[in-house]
């Protein structure tokens, strides 16, 4: 059984996905993109084998698309998804799932509506190896229970449309899911701590944000955007008997000219390849029957309004309470 996919969205992201989904996915291939620029659709489908469609709602309606990955700006996210939930077809889309609570809440409905999961939320890094493992050594029960998450996330140099708020809506959101993905509940309370700024940043960058999870442990997040040297994730979950760091999966150590260490590609997608081959498997493994991989709109939803409170906190200085909706069964 082989899934036809089509891919909204032929930038960074969409590329990468359209790269791994042909060479190292099975049970899948890829028969259409689109993208606001027609000649990066046609480049992508060109390599792929598959069809450019000029327009996104087509390709969503086409009978030649069984499941959609959505990975074209944020803005966009809400209405192409909601798009699928009309078509029910199975739907992995970017983070964010939508850039307020109020558009995640409309996805919500839809799907709740419809009364089964189809929409998968891009965080790749619950399948990536070493957060896998953290999870696992939690959850053996081996360690205690977890106190403290230490995160670091550095980007090499922020994106032509980095924003102060975007450094916690926009990247600091991987680990807001993280935290509620390992600790298994929700973040309560969320205060932004701002250093002075970075001179290579042209807004408020670094930033700490520190969340108080609703079962009283504390994550810590260094977010910088701006590091120069190259991209950065690193975590340690500290509990009550041990901790559990992740290690960069960096291949080698070069020992060379007086020094030893290990490279830091420019950005994300060396560091998490494997992370984002094993999501799309997973992903595909659901739509062929499985039971529904990663994370759910609910989670979208609440990593978003734990970047908003965030957002509030960075404009206030002060603590900023999440308040949740209801959590709809369908997502127990
Ligand atoms: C980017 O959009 C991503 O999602 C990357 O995973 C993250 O590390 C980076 O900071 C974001 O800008």
């Amino acid at each position: 059984m082989t899934i036809r996919v089509g891919l909204i969205g032929a930038g960074v992201m969409g590329g990468d996905h359209a790269r791994i989904l042909s060479t190292s996915v099975n049970g899948a291939r890829l028969a259409a993109v689109s993208d606001a620029d027609a000649s990066r659709a046609a480049a992508i489908a060109g390599a792929c084998g598959a069809t450019a469609f000029p327009d996104a709602d087509k390709l969503i309606a086409d009978a030649s698309v069984e499941a959609v990955i959505v990975a074209s700006p944020d803005p966009t996210h809400k209405a192409l998804v909601l798009g699928c939930l009309a078509a029910e077809k199975p739907v992995l889309c970017e983070k964010p799932l939508g850039v307020t609570t109020a558009e995640c809440l409309e996805i919500i409905g839809a799907e709740t509506a419809l009364g089964r999961r189809l929409v998968q939320v891009g965080f790749m890094r619950r399948f990536d190896p070493g957060y896998a493992a953290m999870k696992g050594a939690l959850d053996s029960g081996d360690l205690g229970r977890g106190l403290i998450l230490h995160c670091v996330h550095r980007n090499q140099i922020s994106a032509s449309y980095s924003t102060s708020e975007g450094v916690i809506a926009n990247s600091a959101v991987h680990e807001i899911d993280i935290a509620r993905w390992m600790f298994g509940e929700e973040v309560a309370r969320v205060t932004v701590i701002v250093p002075r700024q970075s001179s290579h940043a042209g807004m408020q960058d670094p930033q700490i944000i520190l969340m108080h999870m609703a079962g009283g442990a504390v994550v810590d997040i260094e977010a910088y955007l701006n590091c120069q040297y190259g991209y950065d994730v690193r975590g340690e979950l500290v509990c009550e008997s041990g901790t559990a760091e992740l290690v960069p999966p960096h291949g080698i150590t070069l020992r060379r000219a007086g020094q030893e260490g290990f490279g830091h590609p420019e950005d994300w997608r060396p560091r998490f390849a494997e992370a984002y081959r094993i999501e799309l498997q997973a992903w595909i493994d659901s739509v062929a029957g499985g039971s529904p991989a990663g994370a759910s709109a609910w989670d979208g939803y609440a990593a978003t309004a734990v970047a908003e409170a965030g957002v509030a906190s960075l404009k206030t200085g002060t603590p900023a309470d999440v308040r949740l909706a209801a959590k709809p069964a369908l997502y127990d």
